[in-house]
């Protein structure tokens, strides 16, 4: 049991730390925590290791009865140098807000750290925790292999992750136990609320709001979230149910040990940092698995300002070559595509990962996209041209910025992608830059359409949408974009970008890099 709560201490019930520091010296501490964690330190370090939080999950969540026996959890927090005071939160959370008899043990991974808090003094605290381990890896190991290693320690049936700066909510495992005692085979993870890295308020996220699942941008294999659309919410028989997810964030959810094992745990090829998720995402799914969004079930988690890994983008980078090398087939090439510094990735041996694929008669990336994640704009494997786009008579490139109200523009040649990356798509549209968002168009201005150049986010955002009349193109002669709503030809004039009537002269003709015209 907790101690009695101090209802008028800083952060009691998950209220925001009203602190500042105000001395040279609080303000050094708050500087270096800041430094080291990236996130308010000083400000958690005020709020008790036993803060409470106030229960405002739905009244159906709160009296919702879970009859079957729920199978026993081991929690395993990882951590690499972590602030104490969260560290602690996340673990006094799970002891004072899971059922006992759920609950087998907690076992934290020390990844190495070299904070001296994290040492004997941890030992120490954990010591007249009986619920609590430190197991400690020799040497550093990245989160992935990390949690490997605390798996390898496990004894529950069920193993349920969390990252060293969370708080577990009232009620936060049950519903996701449920799932796993229903089905071994659903992943279920729960809603992650904001704890804010400035100020730790506890920004609960309530079921009647929008609901967010996970996604993954298929250009840069970034996790990304998504509402989710309302016919899906419709389909629920209830508003508290589970909502099946493309992907998830990664860092709390909870999985059956055996079935964890049976899917090949974590690609232990992987380093530091990122994307695992998007891989365990991709292989439950293809192999025959779930992933759940469980409203009821709530964790907190302190996101923070900036990434303290900047060091290791290489090896994130390397994770996600590795991920899609073995999950996404051909479309692997829409990333390398865009992001050539893949090519030049070495991902090393992936024999293992390739037969575990065939071993568990893994489905396609193709249907994953289909059945899974069918709500997203997939780029195409392979578009009519990508790269630059150059002007015959006067030989400078086609450039935009990421900025719609910048219209885009001739400069010189650069060959470097990013602002002067084109692709013109099967659907007639030219798509701008790595992230392909926007795209060239001709603009309305005042609800009068214009002959005007301009980018815009492409109309077609989602599985089935079209590109818009003033989006297509087509190109003619492998040279000319002559487009069919204005009946005229993209041209450069003295003024910038127009469509005018086309003429046959070198002002309209362009080279496109990487023409496929097959
Ligand atoms: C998110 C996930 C995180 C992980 C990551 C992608 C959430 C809330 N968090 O990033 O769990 O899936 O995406 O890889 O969904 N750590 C180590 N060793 C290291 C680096 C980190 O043990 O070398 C620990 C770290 O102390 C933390 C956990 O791994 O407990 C996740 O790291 P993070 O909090 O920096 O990741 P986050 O939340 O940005
Ligand atoms: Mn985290």
């Amino acid at each position: 049991m907790p101690p009695p709560a101090d209802p008028g201490a800083p952060g009691e019930e998950g209220k925001e730390v009203e602190l500042r520091p105000g001395t040279p010296e609080e303000t050094e501490a708050y500087e270096l925590g800041l430094k080291q964690h990236s996130f308010n330190e000083w400000a958690s370090s005020k709020i008790s290791v036993h803060r409470s939080l106030l229960d405002l999950r739905h009244e159906l969540c709160i009296e919702k009865k879970y009859y079957r026996p729920l199978p026993q959890t081991s929690v395993i927090i990882i951590f690499y140098n972590e602030a104490w005071s969260t560290l602690l939160r996340t673990v006094h959370s799970v002891l004072e807000r899971t059922p006992s008899e759920l609950l087998r043990e907690v076992i934290l991974v020390d990844d190495c750290s070299d904070f001296d808090h994290l040492q004997a003094p941890l030992d120490e605290y954990v010591s007249h925790l009986p619920e609590v381990r430190v197991i400690r890896s020799p040497t550093r190991q990245g989160l992935i292999r990390a949690r490997l290693l605390g798996v390898k320690h496990a004894r529950g049936e069920v193993l349920a992750f969390l990252d060293s700066h969370c708080e577990c909510m009232e009620g936060w495992l049950e519903p996701l136990l449920e799932r796993i005692a229903l089905n071994h085979t659903t992943v279920p993870w729960p809603v992650i609320d904001m704890i804010r890295w400035d100020n730790f308020a506890y920004l609960f996220h309530g079921v009647k709001g929008t609901l967010m699942v996970g996604g993954v941008d298929l250009v840069d294999l970034k996790f990304d979230w998504h509402i989710v659309r309302q016919i899906e919410l419709n389909k629920r028989k209830s508003i508290i149910d589970p909502i099946k997810s493309p992907t998830m964030p990664g860092g709390v959810f909870a999985i059956d040990k055996k079935y964890f094992e049976h899917l090949g745990a974590y690609d232990d090829g992987m380093e530091i940092w990122g994307g695992e998720n998007i891989e365990i995402s991709f292989r439950i799914w293809q192999c025959g698995g779930t992933i759940e969004l469980v409203p009821c079930a709530h964790v907190g988690h302190v996101f923070r300002v900036t990434s303290p890994y900047h060091a290791s983008v290489d090896k994130w980078t390397r994770n996600n070559k590795r991920m899609a090398e073995v999950w996404m087939d051909d479309y692997k090439s829409v990333v390398y595509r865009r992001h050539p510094e893949y090519l030049k990735i070495d991902a090393g041996d992936l024999t293992s990962r390739k037969i575990l694929r065939k071993a568990l008669h893994c489905r396609d990336f193709s249907w994953y996209l289909q059945n899974v994640y069918s709500n997203v704009y997939v780029p195409d494997l392979r578009p009519v041209a990508h790269g630059q786009i150059q002007n015959k008579e006067n030989h400078r490139c086609l450039d935009a910025t990421s900025d719609p109200k910048e219209p885009p523009r001739l400069v010189d040649c650069h060959g470097h992608g990013g602002s002067q990356y084109w692709e013109l798509t099967r659907a007639g549209e030219v798509r701008l830059g790595v992230e392909g968002k926007l795209c060239l168009q001709t603009a309305v201005i005042k609800k009068v359409p214009s002959t005007d150049i301009i980018t815009k986010t492409c109309a077609h955002r989602f599985a089935n949408d079209q590109p818009s009349k003033q989006e297509r193109w087509v190109l003619q002669n492998s040279t000319v974009l002559y487009h069919p709503m204005t009946d005229r030809c993209l041209e450069e004039t003295e003024s910038g970008l127009v469509v005018a009537p086309c003429e046959d002269v070198n002002r309209q003709r362009w080279l496109l890099q990487n023409l496929d015209l097959s």
